[in-house]
C-alpha cells in the first residue's frame, strides 16, 4: 500500500533508507554546526515561512495567542540574549518550570540558540521532585511563572549553583530580591542573535526520567538529535506543509519537547498547543475550533475520550483530523477500533522513551495496522526481542523476550547525567535494553506485553499486564484498569485488577462476576484475576502512565520507590 503524502511507502524507505535524507531536508548535510533552536525558527523564515503561523495558543480561559515562525525567531533570539546578559553560559543547565504558556516553548528554543542545556520540568512538581533533579543537574537558571515562583524560593538556599530565577510574568512589585522579571510581551525584540556554534554531538536536553526505585535519572540529549526527531515527525506523525497539529504532551514528557517542539517546527508545521487539563468536551471543541489535522495524544486520553462515550464525540466538527497518533502506554486493540468507529480514523501506535528521544516502532501510515499491535521499527531503527535469559535475538516468532535496539541513531540518549554506569548497564551484547517486554510476529510486528518490572509471575508462568487490561476494557462497564501480581501461598502470586468504571456503572458483587465471565473466555486460566477491586481512579505519572507498581507495593507491603512523577501527590 502506498502512504499518503510523500512519505513513501514502508517497504521502499526501510529498502533505501539514510538518514542523510533528514539531513538533507534540514540542510545540514555535510556541514558541522547544527543547533535545534536556529533550525525550528530563523531556518524556517530563510526558507521562505516566516509568515506562517508556527503557534495557536489556547488556555483554559479562554486567552489566545498566535505566533508566526517570524514571530517565534524574534522571541527565541529575545530569551537567548536576555540569558547572555545575565551571565548565563554555554553548557550551562537552564530549568523550565512552566505551564504551556507561549514562554515555555519560546525559552527551550531561546536556551538552544545560547547553546545551554534546556532541563524541562512539569510545572506541578513538588519542591523535592524540584530540588532533587535541579540539585543532580547543578542548575544555573530557572526560567518559571508567579504562580510556582514560590516553590523556587522555598528551595532556593539549597541549590548553590542557582544564580537566577527569571519570572516570566512577574514585576518590580511581586518578584524578590535576586529574580529577574521578564516580560516577552514589553521586552525589545532582538532582530539579530548570534547563535551557538553547536554541533552534532553539543548537549541540548537533559530529560528527568524517573524509574522504578532509586532517584531520577537524566537523559541527556544532543543538537543532532533533531535528525530523528525531525525524520519520524515526517514520516511517522505524516506533517505535511498544511496540516494544524496538536501534541497534547507537556513539555514536562519527553513527547512535549521531541514532538511538541523540536519535530513540529523542524518541519515548519502550525501547531496548536493548549495549555489547560484534560476535558473530552473541550478537546473535541478544540479539535473542531482550530481544524486540528495531525493529532498526537495518549492511550490514558484516549481511555477517558471512551468512557465519556460515543454521543459527545457526534456536538463537534472533527473532520479535520486526518492521521492520529498515540504514545506512552501500550494502546488496547479496543482503543484503536474505537478511534475507527467514532473518527473514522484509526490511532496509531508509536514506542519509544525518554532515553531513546525518538519513535523507534510504529504503525507506519499506510502500513496495515494490527490492532493491539505497535507495529515495525522505524526505517533506520533495528530494533528486535531478546532473550529473556541469553540475550540473544530470538529465532522463534511469538516468544516474549526483552525489546531492544542497536545504538547508532541520532536521538539516542549520550549518558545519564552524573551517573554513566547506569547508562552503560542498559547494554547487553552490543544492544540497548528498553526494560520492556514484547514478542514479535512473522510479519515483523511488535506486541507489547508489559515493563519488565511489571510482569506478573504465577505459578512459574509469566503474565503481561497488558493482555488482562486489554480484555478488561472490552467489557462496557469498564473504564480503565490495572493488573498486578498479588501475593498467593499456592500460585506465589496471583492476577489482581483494579478496575475504574464508566459513569452509570457502581460496584457490585453481580457485576465483579459479570467482569469476571466475560474475560474468562477471552483470556487463558493464568491471566485470569482471582481478584478484582473497584477503585475511583488510578495512580499515574504525570505522562498519565499507570503506575502498577504503585498497587502492587501495596499488594506485598513494600516500599513504593520513587514517587515523584504520581499525578495526584
Ligand atoms: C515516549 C515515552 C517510556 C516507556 C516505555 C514503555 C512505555 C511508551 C509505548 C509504551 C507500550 C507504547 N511506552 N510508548 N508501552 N506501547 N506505544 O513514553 O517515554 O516517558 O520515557 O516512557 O513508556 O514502557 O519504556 P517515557
Amino acid at each position: 500500500m502506498v502512504a499518503p503524502g510523500n512519505i513513501g511507502s514502508y517497504e521502499s524507505r526501510v529498502r533505501d533508507f539514510c538518514w542523510s535524507i533528514a539531513e538533507e531536508e534540514l540542510g545540514i548535510a555535510g556541514k558541522n554546526q547544527v543547533n535545534i533552536g536556529y533550525l525550528c525558527t530563523d531556518r524556517n523564515c530563510r526558507r521562505g515561512l516566516g509568515g506562517k503561523t508556527a503557534m495557536y495558543w489556547e488556555n483554559s480561559n479562554g486567552q489566545t495567542k498566535t505566533y508566526t515562525f517570524d514571530q517565534l525567531r524574534l522571541a527565541t533570539n529575545t530569551y537567548a540574549q536576555l540569558l547572555k546578559d545575565l551571565g548565563v553560559k554555554p553548557g550551562d543547565r537552564v530549568c523550565l518550570f512552566m505551564d504551556r504558556v507561549p514562554d515555555l516553548y519560546i525559552a527551550f528554543l531561546g536556551i538552544l540558540k545560547l547553546g545551554g542545556i534546556v532541563q524541562p520540568l512539569f510545572s506541578a512538581f513538588g519542591e523535592e521532585a524540584l530540588e532533587t533533579r535541579m540539585a543532580d543537574a547543578e542548575t544555573t537558571a530557572a526560567i518559571t511563572q508567579m504562580k510556582h515562583v514560590r516553590k523556587l524560593r522555598r528551595i532556593r538556599e539549597k541549590l548553590p549553583t542557582l544564580k537566577h530565577i527569571i519570572v516570566v510574568d512577574g514585576n518590580a512589585d511581586t518578584i524578590k530580591e535576586g529574580e529577574v522579571a521578564f516580560n516577552l510581551d514589553n521586552a525589545k525584540s532582538v532582530e539579530h542573535f548570534d547563535v551557538y556554534p553547536s554541533e552534532r554531538e553539543t548537549p541540548s536536553v537533559l530529560h528527568y526520567t524517573s524509574g522504578t526505585t532509586g532517584k531520577p535519572k537524566g537523559a541527556l540529549h544532543v543538537h543532532g538529535s533533531i535528525v530523528s526527531q525531525h525524520l519520524t515527525s515526517r514520516w511517522v506523525l505524516d506533517l505535511q506543509p498544511d496540516d494544524i497539529y496538536w501534541c497534547t504532551a507537556d513539555p514536562g514528557w519527553v513527547t512535549g519537547t521531541s514532538y511538541g517542539i523540536i519535530g513540529a517546527w523542524s518541519t515548519g508545521t502550525t501547531q496548536f498547543v493548549f495549555d489547560g487539563g484534560f476535558s473530552s468536551e473541550v478537546w473535541y471543541r478544540l479539535i473542531d475550533k482550530y481544524k486540528v489535522t495531525v493529532w498526537y495524544s495518549a492511550p490514558t486520553a484516549i481511555r477517558m475520550l471512551m468512557r465519556d462515550g460515543d454521543e459527545l464525540v457526534k456536538k463537534f466538527k472533527l473532520t479535520t483530523l486526518r492521521h492520529l497518533v498515540s504514545v506512552g502506554e501500550p494502546l488496547a486493540a479496543e482503543c484503536v477500533l474505537w478511534s475507527q468507529k467514532v473518527f473514522g480514523k484509526a490511532f496509531h501506535d508509536s514506542y519509544w522513551q525518554t532515553e531513546t528521544g525518538c519513535i523507534l516502532i510504529s504503525n507506519y501510515p499506510g502500513m496495515k495496522i494490527k490492532p493491539g499491535s505497535m507495529g515495525r521499527p522505524f526505517p533506520g531503527i533495528t530494533a528486535t526481542v531478546l532473550d529473556l535469559k541469553t540475550h540473544q535475538p530470538l529465532s522463534e516468532t511469538g516468544k516474549v523476550g526483552l525489546i531492544a535496539i542497536k545504538p547508532g541513531w541520532p536521538s539516542m540518549m549520550r549518558t545519564y547525567w552524573n551517573n554513566s554506569a547506569t547508562y552503560y548497564g542498559k547494554f547487553k551484547n552490543g544492544w540497548y535494553i528498553c526494560g520492556d517486554r514484547a514478542s514479535l510476529d512473522a510479519d515483523g510486528y511488535f506486541w507489547f506485553v508489559g515493563r519488565d518490572d511489571d510482569v506478573i509471575n504465577t505459578g512459574g508462568h509469566l503474565v503481561g499486564p497488558f493482555e488482562i487490561e486489554s480484555a478488561l476494557i472490552e467489557h462496557g462497564a469498564v473504564a480503565e484498569s490495572a493488573a498486578v501480581g498479588t501475593p498467593d501461598p499456592v500460585n506465589m502470586e496471583v492476577v489482581k485488577a483494579f478496575i475504574v468504571l464508566k459513569p452509570g456503572h457502581v460496584p457490585s458483587d453481580d457485576l465483579e462476576l459479570d467482569i469476571m465471565n466475560f474475560i474468562r473466555k477471552r483470556l487463558s486460566p493464568l491471566a485470569m484475576p482471582q481478584h478484582i477491586e473497584f477503585v475511583e481512579s488510578l495512580p499515574k505519572t504525570r505522562s498519565g502512565k499507570i503506575l502498577r507498581r504503585v498497587l502492587r507495593a501495596k499488594e506485598w507491603n513494600e516500599p513504593v520507590g520513587d514517587l515523584s512523577t504520581l499525578e495526584n501527590d
